[in-house]
């Protein structure tokens, strides 16, 4: 600590004033005042500067954080920082409706471990999809530790589409890493466990418990992962930790660092010494190589057996068909991670301060000419260290996770125990730089730092403690990500970034303009399938089915009703409330709560969404939408009334508590006229310009003209009352005719600004 703080006033007595003799002499008195009334160095505004993205402005990437045990996706910007979404995974997410609608919950349903709801996650390694070894922007996956199950998020609206259990595995550590094309996404065991879902004694556990490797098989085209083509690798109970896969040369292969090969079964209350000790007692543990693609044959050729109705490729079938081979790993090791170029695989010692580059070519030669040192307790066969091994390199104590630059060799691996980043490089040993961290860092990541093509530029440190940073906030501290500048020789800490959810384990980070998310749903979508939903309904084909005690209510949504506004059911009757948002500009999301029904969903433009609920007790449920969508957002609203059985209606009607006027409805109809005009010249400026060629504006246009046609349909209801001199209605309807000219006004002079400020041209 002493030395960071002694660092930090040497950067601040020496860094000289030169970067601001550029500009006015107003601007840079005005900048020294602010400086001097903020306590900020020279460093605290050029790195203020490298990050801060102006309002209105863009970042250049974006993350996907694991959420930790919160079961969410962190989807933050680079370099701001700024937090832009939580996808929900694992774990109901009020706010997006996720494990509130009938759909999401049936997504969450998926995920039941023995028939039990798991409403979290422990979210480790997101991964984003690959094609030929690069991001593509197209899909992510996302692993749970804790019930060994994996997420499929599609990017095109950052929802998830799936998630899957491990029909072998009790714990899942080493996902989600893909394979170049995507084929296939990793996910290896962590903790040993009987394949079986029986009771097996820890005194089997040598030769019942088992480790394993899954390739989850990944359709592209469905965007969902194919359990019943996916194959696992059964492996020694190895607890085996981080995966990746070959690229390049190495295309066809994955690798497995593990530790605990001891097979050590700790029991304190027995009076055997902890899991810790047995667990690190040997010098060395193994890497796992795979072949999957000859693995993938095998499985075609219907070589494969299935158990728990998935495939198994057993170690016996494994060193048959020379599929698996072992290589030691010194020390405890953690990391697994394939350079670029895909020649050759970094491990760290986490337990000393090497990390150990392994070529791919010497493995694979030792393979070709069978020189293994002998075989582990399974037969399987173990290649020498100094066969598979190019170097081992001091980087400091407790290493753990490499990521790498867009500058060939060049890599960065955290230091847990020294709490530094060591920037190295790999091709030839040389240390280049390091940079203290704040306090133990767990993974880093670099942009797109584990692809193919790697960009670099910037580093964030994934802190596993954050004592001093923050404002104090009780005994939990928030995470902490630690972004640094890595585009000159020397590092550079930019910025600290607290994240009060779980432990976001890994990273990554995707250039932005490979991200391509739609704004709105074609209308009546069920998001959570992508399919079409059987439960949409369209404006005035709004309906309720009954069915014995079943009621389905077919309703939408637009500026600013939600139509049904009154539904009747009898107690005890199972209800089902499907609403469609008729809207498709930007943003113009509706909300549905209701009270006391455990009922919030979130309908984006175009969506359907429904809630199933059992009306068990008679009385009066008022619902609302939860956005605040318009100016009459409050008036957004509605009331179940749930009957008593056998209830009878009243006689009487509804009383308004307002009387209106024939000079009431005549100052309103005056009012509409005048706000025609309004609208009649929007209309015209957007029509005289290119107005075709601006998505959004197109999206706005067709709410606008929904808007108008509903108030051409009340214009003629209210004349119609008027005629027969009934202007309570006359008035009422005449207010809603305005109402929806006020919804017309509002997109259409939103298409207005929009085409104002995107420069669209004059057509006629
Ligand atoms: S690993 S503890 Cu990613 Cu360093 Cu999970
Ligand atoms: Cu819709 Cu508020």
């Amino acid at each position: 600590m002493k030395f960071r703080h002694m660092f930090a006033l040497f950067v601040l007595v020496t860094v000289s004033l030169s970067i601001f003799t550029s500009g006015t002499v107003m601007a840079q008195s005005t900048l020294q005042k602010v400086m001097e009334e903020r306590g900020l160095t020279e460093k605290d505004v050029l790195a203020a500067a490298k990050t801060y993205v102006p309002t209105g402005g863009r970042d250049d990437y974006v993350v996907f954080s694991s959420g930790g045990q919160s079961g969410h996706l962190i989807v933050y910007g680079i370099p701001s920082m700024r937090i832009l979404k939580y996808v929900a995974v694992f774990t109901p997410e009020p706010w997006q409706g996720y494990g509130f609608d009938d759909e999401s919950k049936a997504i969450l349903a998926q995920g039941r471990i023995m028939g039990k709801d798991i409403t979290y996650g422990d979210t480790h390694h997101p991964a984003i999809s690959e094609t030929d070894g690069d991001y593509d922007g197209r899909y992510l996956f996302i692993n749970d530790k804790a019930n060994p199950r994996i997420g499929v998020i599609d990017l095109h609206d950052f929802e998830t589409k799936q998630i899957v259990a491990n029909p072998f595995f009790r714990s899942a550590h080493g996902g989600c890493f893909v394979t170049p094309n995507t084929e296939y996404v990793m996910e290896a065991s962590q903790y040993a466990a009987p394949y079986s879902h029986d009771f097996v004694p820890l005194e089997k556990f040598n030769d019942e418990y088992r480790g394993g490797l899954t390739y989850w098989k990944f359709n592209r085209e469905t965007g969902r992962i194919e359990a019943e083509n996916s194959f696992t690798f059964e492996m020694p109970p190895y607890s085996q930790d981080l995966s990746d896969a070959g690229k390049g040369p190495s295309y066809g292969w994955g690798f497995n660092n593990s530790f605990c090969s001891e097979r050590y079964v700790g029991g304190i209350g027995r009076g055997r010494p902890p899991f810790e000790a047995g667990c690190s007692s040997k010098d060395t543990d193994f890497l796992h190589i795979t072949n999957w693609k000859k693995a993938e044959e095998l499985v075609a050729a219907g070589k494969v057996t299935k158990v728990n109705g998935a495939y198994l490729i057993t170690m016996e079938q494994a060193i048959q068909e020379e599929l698996m081979y072992l290589v030691p790993e010194p020390k405890s090791p953690h990391g697994c991670d394939v350079t670029p170029d895909g020649k050759f695989i970094i491990v760290s010692g986490k337990l000393d301060s090497h990390a150990w580059v392994y070529s791919y070519e010497k493995i694979m030669q030792a393979i070709a000419d069978k020189n293994f040192e002998g075989y582990d307790p399974y037969g399987l066969p173990i290649i020498a260290l100094h066969d598979a091994l190019e170097r081992s390199v001091n980087v400091g104590l407790g290493p753990l996770h490499t990521q790498f630059d867009s500058e060939d060799g060049v890599c960065y691996t955290s230091i847990y125990v020294d709490s530094q980043i060591t920037k190295w490089n790999y091709r030839t040993g040389k240390i280049l730089d390091t940079i203290p961290i704040h306090y133990n860092v767990g993974h880093l990541m670099t942009m797109e730092g584990d692809s193919k093509t790697p960009d670099g530029k910037y580093l964030v440190a994934l802190n596993k403690l954050s004592i001093d940073r923050f404002n104090p906030v009780g005994p939990l501290h928030p995470q902490n990500h630690q972004l640094i500048d890595i585009r000159g020789s020397q590092m550079q800490l930019l910025y600290d970034m607290p994240l009060p959810l779980g432990e976001p384990h890994y990273a990554v980070a995707i250039r932005a303009d490979k991200l391509h998310p739609v704004i709105n749903y074609r209308t009546g979508w069920n998001s959570r399938n992508d399919e079409r939903s059987p439960h949409r309904s369209r404006a005035g084909r709004e309906r309720t089915v009954r069915n014995g005690n079943r009621v389905d209510i077919y309703g939408t949504l637009i500026r600013s009703h939600i139509n049904p506004e009154i539904i009747e059911v009898t107690e005890g009757d199972v209800v089902s409330i499907h609403l469609t948002n008729l809207e498709r500009a930007q943003d113009e999301v509706h909300g549905f709560a209701m009270y006391g029904q455990n009922i919030q969903l979130s309908i984006e433009p175009g969506k359907t969404a429904s809630a199933t609920f059992t009306a068990d007790k008679a009385g009066i449920y008022p619902y609302y939408c939860t956005e605040f969508c318009s100016a009459l957002h409050l008036e957004m609203q509605g009331y179940l009334l749930v009957q008593p059985k056998g209830y009878k209606a009243a006689e009487i009607q509804i009383e308004d508590g307002t009387k209106y006027t024939k000079e009431d409805y005549e100052a309103q109809v005056a009012t509409n006229i005048a706000t025609q005009d309004v609208i009649n010249q929007v209309v015209g400026f957007i029509t005289s310009h290119n107005y075709q060629d601006f998505a959004t504006v197109v999206a706005l246009v067709e709410d606008a003209t929904d808007q108008l046609g509903f108030a051409d349909e009340v214009k003629a209801k209210s004349e119609a009352a008027a005629a027969e001199g009934d202007y309570q209605n006359a008035m009422l309807w005449a207010n809603q005719w305005w109402q929806y000219q006020v919804k017309t006004a509002d997109l259409g002079l939103r298409a207005k600004t929009f085409l104002e400020q995107n420069g669209a041209v004059k057509i006629k």
